[in-house]
């Protein structure tokens, strides 16, 4: 349905790589099976989703960038970049969009480096640590940001 609010999910560097990927951090689950879950659930929701992934930081500014015409929202999965990009930052910054920052793991249990986000301060908030479930409810805080359902999750 083309008026359904349309969502893009932004995988950052390595992210290409779940299910072979150290598991025992970022569990077992591929980013396909993620992407094929995600759009389950947008379906469920009402809401239409754009899944991509890219290991290039300047690449994934360009998307960011192009998602103020396009979309009417960004959850997005930094990976590293999320620990180091100004850039990324800056381009998330510019969006007149809702924006989620989303981690499979927990960072903040893991080594210092990872505790700092650059993306955190532009983000409305952060899911961290559920493993490849984080992406449904970034979907289901998203489908209440951009009016689908209600605070309650009863459709809008
Ligand atoms: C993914 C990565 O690739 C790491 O660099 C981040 C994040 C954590 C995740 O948990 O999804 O530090």
């Amino acid at each position: 349905m083309a008026d359904r609010p349309d969502i893009l999910i932004l995988n950052g560097p390595n992210l290409n790589m779940l299910g072979v990927r150290e598991p025992a951090i970022y569990g077992s689950t591929t980013l396909a099976q993620i992407e094929g879950n995600c759009a389950a659930e947008a379906d469920r929701l009402g809401l239409e989703v754009d899944f991509r992934q890219s290991n290039f930081e300047g690449e994934l500014v360009s998307i960011i960038q192009q998602a103020r015409d396009e979309h009417a929202g960004i959850v997005i999965n930094a990976g590293a970049y999320t620990h180091t990009s100004v850039a990324i930052h800056d381009a998330l910054a510019l969006t007149d969009l809702p924006v989620i920052e989303l981690h499979l793991s927990n960072t903040f249990k893991r080594e210092p480096f990872r505790h700092h986000s650059y993306i955190s301060d532009v983000a409305v908030g952060v899911i961290c640590g559920f493993g490849a479930h984080g992406y449904l409810l970034a979907l289901q805080a998203m489908a209440r940001l951009v009016g689908v359902v209600d605070e309650d999750g009863s459709n809008a």
